[in-house]
């Protein structure tokens, strides 16, 4: 069986993006995957987190992963802070991985924007973070959204490295899982840019906690342009924004763009908005009304998480003291 690895930042509430090109992807492949799902918090701080936020922000994670469908039992479910072997792995990425790598990484760029100088070392070196975390576990599969093939890409050179520069067969080959219509969510007010769950407008997103009412008027506001819906996919060609609202349709109900454009072509959006809203409250609903419930328990999912942390540390403890070893660190 082949062995996957995920991750999600809990930086912010988890909008659904995160859950079209990621979290709704892994409960999927937990019927025939042995599944490792991670809260990288070590990554969420690359960016300055308030403390009490970042703790609160962990939990609604850990408890949305698990009422979207997350299995703790059968899979792993842990926070990346708890399990040391992260961070050791990174340092010795951060001594194979090569400086024009990291300089070519888009999101580094994106996230860093003007102000470069001014970014954290860890942002530059999130890629590392980013590789360790999956070759600790020898994973070969990595279900991520399409913004984070770059990384992957990379990930997979730190491993051919590591292996030429010390004569090993060690690290394995990632193969990045990208699934599904919307695999790039955009942002609701300007769809050339991802959505995202740190985006300074909340108005940009659907987040996994908004009510009925949010979500209605979210979908209402959300930026489009004057012409009705085509009945074919090439007229979305050049009308980002369009494309992103039926892209966004076609997950939810299970198609692809030509299936939604059959139904709602020719359509206005004052119409395709009102359907589009009620697909989403009827998907999202019950996702934060379970969220809501664990949440209310904290000790309990503290525990499911510690729990996930212990059975993550004895696959990754003896990947990386191997890793070590041929290193030539004495152990
Ligand atoms: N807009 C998106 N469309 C599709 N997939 C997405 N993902 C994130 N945004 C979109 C996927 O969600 C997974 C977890 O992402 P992350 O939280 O680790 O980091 P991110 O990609 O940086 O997500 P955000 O929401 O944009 O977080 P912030 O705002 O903190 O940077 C990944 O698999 C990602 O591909």
């Amino acid at each position: 069986m082949q062995r996957i690895f995920s991750g999600i930042q809990p930086s912010g509430i988890p909008t659904l993006g995160n859950y079209l090109g990621a979290i709704q992807n892994w409960v999927g492949l937990q019927q025939d995957h042995e599944c490792i799902w991670c809260v990288v918090d070590l990554h969420a701080i690359t960016v300055f987190q308030d403390p009490k936020g970042l703790t609160a922000a962990t939990r609604e994670m850990a408890a949305t992963l698990l009422a979207c469908g997350v299995d703790p039992v059968k899979h792993v479910l842990f926070l990346q802070s708890s399990v040391r072997a992260h961070v050791q792995l990174a340092w010795i990425f951060n001594c194979v991985a090569r400086l024009g790598w990291l300089n070519r990484m888009t999101q580094f760029k994106d996230k860093a924007g003007k102000d470069r100088e001014n970014a954290s070392a860890g942002l530059y070196v999130y890629p590392n973070l980013m590789a360790a975390d999956i070759h600790a576990y020898h994973a070969t599969r990595v279900p991520v959204g399409d913004d984070q093939k770059q990384h992957l890409e990379l990930a997979n050179d730190i491993a051919q490295k590591f292996n030429h520069d010390y004569g090993v067969e060690f690290f394995k080959n990632i193969e990045p899982l990208i699934m599904g219509p919307a695999a790039r969510v955009m942002s609701l007010r300007d769809g050339t840019k991802k959505m995202s769950k740190s985006d300074p407008s909340d108005q940009s997103r659907i987040n996994l906690n908004d009510d009925a009412d949010t979500i209605a008027l979210k979908i209402r506001r959300a930026k489009t342009d004057p012409e009705p819906l085509p009945s074919e996919t090439e007229g979305l060609v050049d009308r980002p924004e369009a494309r992103n609202l039926v892209g966004i349709y076609a997950a939810l109900a299970d198609t692809d763009h030509a299936g939604v454009l059959r139904e709602h072509g020719g359509k206005g959006f004052g119409a395709f908005k009102q359907s589009l809203a009620d697909l989403l409250v009827e998907k999202i609903s019950p996702i934060s009304q379970e969220t809501t419930r664990l949440l209310a328990d904290p000790s309990a999912l503290d525990a499911i998480l510690h729990k996930g942390s212990e059975r993550a540390a004895a696959i990754a403890d003896p990947i990386v003291a191997e890793a070590e070893r041929l290193v030539g660190f004495l152990k």
